[in-house]
């Protein structure tokens, strides 16, 4: 399964509106942050793991892009790797990301999808402007990404970008993206503009989050700089979300119980070794 291999399901009745999230007393987000989450459509920056924490985990993620590229494959293809990776799979469950979701989604948390996008130095390929759940067979549209800094993030080496609001909008219409594009995905929402203010540029430090709605507006442009820009994003949703296609099988539930037993609980790797 990839992640965002798919089109516009149209043979899928989904709610694709936006649900405010409403939780007065947070445990670890601000009441700021989450009037932002609803009014804005992301949280940015949130500090989650010091540098010397992440670089731990850089250390690791260098060697499988190294792997990746060795065998012709680029900074994209890593994808739903959590299942058999350990690394991987402890970012999902780790208390200080769970503790930053859970203000959002309540206390039963499945995370169905992590990938990373990994912008090499010099990589002409762009993210253009699209929703998520334009792509993903899943209603309603709940789920929160995670997106954590592997590297220093900024406008040089093409930070992610949002469109405060748009959100609000429920699904935009979108067209297929053309080959000039570029585009590392294939969907693209033309004239984001009409749908918020200007572009808000995404910069974070290694080792620091950004959350975001399933519905907001976002993409990144090439990365013309000669430094790396690596984000693991990790999707989450409460088990209420259904999923289609198959896409309930990747997914771990990393907090609380699933009372639905609609998705699966895949066990840490380590257990399979
Ligand atoms: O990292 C990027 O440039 C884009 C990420 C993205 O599209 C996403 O998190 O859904």
């Amino acid at each position: 399964m990839q992640e965002k291999n798919s089109n516009a399901h149209p043979d899928l009745a989904r709610d694709l509106n936006f649900y405010p999230i409403v939780n007065e007393i947070p445990k670890t987000l601000s009441n700021k942050q989450i009037q932002c989450y609803n009014e804005k459509g992301y949280i940015f920056p949130i500090d989650v793991f010091s540098e010397t924490e992440i670089s731990r985990h850089r250390k690791h993620f260098d060697k499988i892009i190294n792997t990746e590229i060795q065998n012709g494959r680029g900074g994209y293809s890593i994808n739903g790797r959590h299942r058999h990776d350990p690394h991987i799979y402890d970012l999902i469950i780790n208390s200080r990301i769970l503790d930053c979701v859970e203000d959002l989604l309540g206390e039963n948390i499945i995370c169905w999808g992590t990938h990373y996008f990994c912008k090499l130095p010099g990589d002409s390929k762009r993210v253009s402007f699209h929703q998520d759940a334009s792509y993903w067979p899943l209603t309603p549209s709940k789920t929160v990404t995670v997106w954590l800094a592997i590297d220093d993030t900024d406008v040089e080496n093409s930070a992610m970008k949002f469109i405060p609001e748009s959100h609000l909008y429920g699904q935009i219409n979108y067209q297929h993206s053309s080959p000039e594009e570029k585009n590392v995905l294939n969907q693209t929402v033309d004239s984001p503009e009409d749908y918020g203010p200007p572009p808000i540029y995404v910069e974070l430090t290694a080792g620091q989050i950004s959350l975001h709605s399933d519905l907001i507006l976002h993409g990144s442009d090439p990365n013309l700089s000669d430094r790396r820009r690596c984000g693991l994003t990790m999707r989450f949703a409460p088990p209420e979300v259904k999923a289609y296609h198959g896409w309930n099988q990747n997914s771990v539930i990393c907090r609380g119980i699933d009372s639905t037993n609609h998705w699966i609980d895949n066990p840490h790797p380590s257990e399979n070794e």
